[in-house]
């Protein structure tokens, strides 16, 4: 008799469908496990145009950190792309990504109860090239380690969106389910502890900021695995991206109110919830106060 392999048990992600599964479900396996793999968010036209109006940056964008920073260059990953201002440089993304329902979905459920708006943290290329290392596991809450203990609410709502097929192989990012819950946050996450969000291209992986995770290694030779990061915080929060900085006026201005506010071309309005008024111009809301006359 063939001796028995001795089976690990493996923490896996859930997923559902963008088309078919309701919201409540999605926020019910958020809740346990902190990550959702969602299949077909993105139709593959969408991934298409996505990717052809986004290659011009990614062709001219050096692989690695640009200058020299201890930890952000340990964080970056020596293999990685990474570029911003998506929303200055596509409008598929601003259309389809930036907006998306169901990211909208979630981020009213878990962070609208605790601030007036939340608007863009990040959108972000994460293109790991073959050979890259796997990054080390972190949560990216950790952003603002005030907000990011056992006991601190979801101030973060992210997704990685796959633009090109995620393998185990090609990096796909490594999560720990249920590590949002451990009431250690300084523990780290063993191997059997750690899965990896294998999903098609179109796919995404909704997860909050409180759980583990991390690039995958890229062991191809010749296959550079596309991700899409997109990520929403409160509206009091500092976001990773100075989101309005990056999108110039004359190209805000094309967009709708709600992308607009999005990426903080409108101020965070707490009167409501008696808070204050907060990122103006001239003490006015953002067009106003730029003289817009849209
Ligand atoms: O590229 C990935 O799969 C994850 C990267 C990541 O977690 C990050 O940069 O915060
Ligand atoms: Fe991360």
């Amino acid at each position: 008799m063939a001796m028995q392999s001795k089976q690990i048990a493996q923490p896996n992600l859930s997923g559902v469908d963008a088309n078919t599964d309701p919201l409540s479900k999605i926020l019910e396996i958020l809740a346990r496990d902190g990550g959702v793999i969602v299949h077909n968010m993105l139709t593959s036209d969408v991934v298409t145009r996505l990717k052809n109006e986004l290659d011009p940056t990614t062709e001219a964008t050096q692989v690695g950190p640009k200058t020299e920073h201890k930890t952000v260059n340990y964080f970056w990953g020596e293999k990685t792309k990474r570029f911003t201002r998506l929303a200055q440089r596509s409008q598929t993304f601003a259309d389809e990504v930036l907006v998306h329902p169901i990211l909208l979905g979630v981020s009213d459920a878990l962070l609208k109860p605790h601030c007036a708006s939340y608007w863009m943290n990040t959108g972000q290329m994460m293109i790991v090239m073959p050979s890259g290392n796997p990054q080390y596991m972190h949560r990216d809450s950790d952003d603002w380690p005030k907000m990011c203990s056992p006991t601190t609410e979801v101030c973060q709502v992210s997704c990685m969106f796959a633009l090109s097929d995620f393998t185990v192989e090609n990096g796909a990012t490594r999560v720990a389910p249920g590590s949002h819950l451990w009431s250690d946050y300084k523990r780290e996450a063993t191997e059997d502890e750690i899965t990896q969000a294998v999903m098609p291209a179109g796919s995404g992986m909704i997860y909050t900021g409180k759980v583990l995770h991390s690039a995958g290694a890229n062991k191809t030779h010749n296959e550079p695995r596309y991700g899409l990061h997109m990520s929403y915080i409160y509206g009091w929060l500092t976001p990773e991206e100075a989101g309005c900085l990056g999108v110039t006026e004359e190209r805000a201005k094309q967009l709708t109110p709600r992308q607009q506010q999005l990426l903080g071309y409108r101020c965070y309005d707490a009167s409501d919830i008696n808070g204050g008024r907060l990122w103006t111009v001239d003490y006015e809301d953002v067009p106003v106060g730029l003289g817009w006359t849209q």
